[in-house]
């Protein structure tokens, strides 16, 4: 697919909304891409300790309650491996994969264990549970053992 140029290209990057919390390590991942890619987005705030994930308008957008959410026209991506692979197809420049399959995949490898085996086990909801039924302390000894063993894989 040809990219756009010009005026064009700009009006269509101007259309990128994504909503995010500054401390969300989710939407870090996505800030960078665009970063790197040069994209300019509207930034839409979603304050995680003041709960504005649960509002009714956040909810329609993604009804997970989660950062970041990516909003695109009508197109509505909420799940950060997602919207980079959005990225990555939509927009040609600065690529953040190798060519390489064999990279490519060692990549996928580090984007997954990050997603699905360290940064579930530290989500908010997961912390304040542990800090509720067990005791404040225990959840960072959670936290430290889960990033590290990640870290070390
Ligand atoms: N798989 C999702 C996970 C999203 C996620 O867990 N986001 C966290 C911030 S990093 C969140 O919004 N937590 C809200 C909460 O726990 O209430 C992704 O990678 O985007």
């Amino acid at each position: 697919m040809a990219e756009n140029t010009g005026d064009s290209k700009l009006q269509e990057q101007q259309k990128l909304k994504l909503y995010s919390y500054w401390r969300s390590s989710c939407s870090w991942r996505v800030r960078i891409a665009l970063n790197l890619k040069g994209l300019k987005y509207e930034y839409k705030a979603v304050n995680l300790l003041k709960g504005d994930q649960f509002s009714s308008d956040f909810s329609k957008l993604n009804p997970l309650n989660y950062v970041p959410v990516l909003v695109h026209e009508d197109i509505v991506i909420a799940d950060s491996f997602a919207i980079l692979m959005y990225l990555e197809e939509k927009y040609h420049q600065h690529p953040l994969l190798p060519q390489d399959l064999h990279k490519r995949a060692i990549n996928f490898q580090a984007a997954n264990i990050v997603s699905s085996s360290m940064q579930p086990l530290q989500n908010m909801y997961v912390l304040k549970y542990i800090e509720e039924k067990i005791s404040p302390d225990e959840k960072f000894a959670w936290v430290q053992h889960h990033i590290g063993k990640g870290f070390a894989g």
